[in-house]
């Protein structure tokens, strides 16, 4: 009844050629069904990435988004101008967001009411540090984080939302949450959300983040509550990317 979800968070990496050699791997590709496949490059490929992906198999992703619409916010990127490239969704508050550009739940909230607004599906980033795993406060942070956003939305605002747990523990470390550590907080999510809506709960997407790769994939997918992935660095290598996708089945 979830449709799984593949999503590649390129971060500031990437080039035009591999935004080229992803459209071109994702066209006519043998992926397991249903499955959705989305890409986040960063936003100057974000129009190659239209020409490319438009025949694959790949939706477009953008990686963050400014709450306003328009006005003197330079540097910034506004939902409309995401919208008018075709992107489908956004990652928001992600933990390198929360942490180096200091995104609170409030900025958070705001930039999902803005993505929701232009009809772009946010990706919500949820998860705790090392410090907070240590102080067994884990399920606090990420409930708190998920319940910020969450209990603020109309009811057909939630059902438009997909939810990333990414331990920050195991961003960019190689660190990986086991597979039990991940289906623990995801359930604790899915339980958080039955309380108040338990066919929501039912069908809300939940994705692990956090060092996934094409070798640990299979046995984070199989979790019960895991409805897919978040990719870092494995989502810059196409056959490592590939091979997660093909995990999902
Ligand atoms: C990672 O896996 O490193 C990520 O941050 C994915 O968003």
């Amino acid at each position: 009844m979830r449709k799984p979800l593949i999503a590649g968070n390129w971060k500031m990496n990437g080039s035009k050629e591999l935004v080229e050699s992803f459209g071109r791997a994702f066209t006519d590709i043998d992926l397991p069904s249903p499955l959705e496949v989305v890409i986040h490059p960063p936003f100057p490929y974000l129009d190659a990435a239209r020409e490319a992906f438009a025949n694959s198999a790949i939706e477009l992703g953008a990686q963050t988004l400014n709450p306003l619409h328009s006005g003197a916010r330079t540097g910034e990127v506004s939902g409309q101008m995401l919208k008018e490239f075709g992107v489908a969704y956004v990652l928001v508050g992600h933990s390198e967001r929360r942490q180096l550009y200091r995104e609170d739940d409030e900025q958070v909230y705001d930039r999902v009411i803005a993505a929701l607004s232009v009809g772009i599906k946010p990706i919500l980033c949820i998860g705790e540090t090392l410090e907070e795993r240590d102080a067994g406060r884990t399920e606090e942070v990420v409930l708190r984080q998920v319940g910020y956003v969450m209990a603020r939305l109309e009811p057909e605002q939630r059902r438009e939302m997909t939810l990333a747990y990414e331990p920050v523990w195991a961003i960019g470390t190689g660190r990986t949450a086991t597979p039990e550590q991940a289906q623990q907080v995801m359930a604790a999510i899915r339980g958080y959300q039955a309380g108040f809506d338990r066919e929501l709960a039912a069908g809300l997407r939940l994705l692990y983040g956090g060092s996934m790769n094409a070798a640990n994939a299979r046995e984070l997918l199989a979790q019960q509550d895991i409805d897919g992935g978040l990719i870092g660095g494995a989502s810059l290598k196409v056959d490592d990317f590939t091979a997660i996708c093909q995990s999902a089945g």
